[in-house]
């Protein structure tokens, strides 16, 4: 990229983040829900209830969108994935700080055959499509283990905060669908998230240093909303605990504020993640980082899902 596109890219740039010493919270400027690109009906599984509920809440939840018989067997791939040996040498597996149990791996679909067809399937794909408006592509999969007796936190963010500044994702016209492998109650560390937070973004204090991933991942510490803002909108907004049983599902705006708090009771709380991106929403250079993360964090191969 050129000094020039450098510059007009900062300067175009409608959320800005980790450039100033202090914090902001701005205006969304893209919609949530999207028209479709011939301007047609929102075709797919949602009715437009849950469709104007997700847009002013920033999420939605389905109950049993997996059968049991289905949960049991993405459970059994998630075991066989955290017990190979020659996989935990892989930069796509992190495990947790203060033990050697692994705490997510990334790029799931491309691991796993199972998990490449669940991202097809048309009860996931077709609910990010509905909602972005037409096509999508898978930008990051990933399986959060968060096991009993010591899966650790999440701190409260926007994942959009970091894929502008890290991936360079130009709008949060993007969705992430969370798929419920274990029950998830309010004591083993259920999401957590604002409702209506996506509509306020949260610029960032820090500057992103090399290679940030390597430690983001774990626990964040560039990119994180300072405790004012985020008292702010817990004021407005109040928190929302996504409880449920295995094989539920949510559905939640790349733009919430949201976290989860560490597991101390002895039931784990495992979710497939799976994030979707508009097409007309490729990633470009990152807006506040010296270069894109790695294809298995954030996507260069925009090929829709079909
Ligand atoms: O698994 C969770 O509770 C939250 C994970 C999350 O927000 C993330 O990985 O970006
Ligand atoms: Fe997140």
């Amino acid at each position: 990229m050129t000094a020039l596109m450098d510059i007009q890219q900062k300067t175009m740039d409608e959320y800005p983040t980790r450039k100033d010493s202090t914090p902001a919270l701005l205006y969304r400027t893209c919609p949530v829900v999207w028209e479709s690109g011939d301007g047609g009906p929102h075709d797919g599984p949602y009715t437009a209830d849950e469709l104007a509920s997700y847009e002013a809440k920033g999420y939605a939840q389905t109950e049993a969108l997996l059968t049991p018989d289905e949960v049991e067997s993405y459970s059994a791939e998630l075991r066989r994935l955290s017990q190979d040996q020659e996989l935990k040498k892989d930069e796509r597996v992190i495990v947790e700080r203060s033990s050697d149990e692994v705490r997510s791996v990334f790029e799931v679909h491309k691991i796993s055959k199972l998990f490449a067809d669940l991202v097809r399937d048309p009860r996931v794909v077709g609910r990010a499509r509905q909602i972005l408006g037409g096509d999508v592509y898978v930008h990051q999969s990933r399986v959060n283990y968060k096991p009993g007796f010591g899966g650790g936190d999440f701190w409260w963010h926007s994942d959009f905060e970091t894929w502008h500044a890290e991936d360079g994702m130009p709008a949060p016209r993007a969705a992430s669908i969370s798929i419920a492998l274990t029950d998830n109650y309010a004591h083993n560390g259920a999401l957590m998230i604002m409702p209506g937070s996506h509509k306020t973004f949260v610029s960032c204090v820090g500057e992103t240093p090399e290679d940030h991933h390597r430690s983001s991942l774990k626990s964040q510490e560039i990119g994180v909303p300072d405790k004012h803002s985020l008292a702010v909108l817990a004021d407005m907004h109040g928190i929302d605990v996504l409880t449920g049983p295995a094989g539920g599902a949510t559905v939640f705006d790349s733009n919430c504020m949201h976290g989860s708090g560490g597991n101390i009771t002895p039931f784990p709380r495992s979710n497939i993640f799976i994030v979707f991106n508009s097409v007309e929403n490729t990633c470009t250079e990152p807006f506040a980082a010296p270069k894109p993360r790695p294809e298995f964090l954030g996507a260069r191969d925009f090929t829709p899902v079909k």
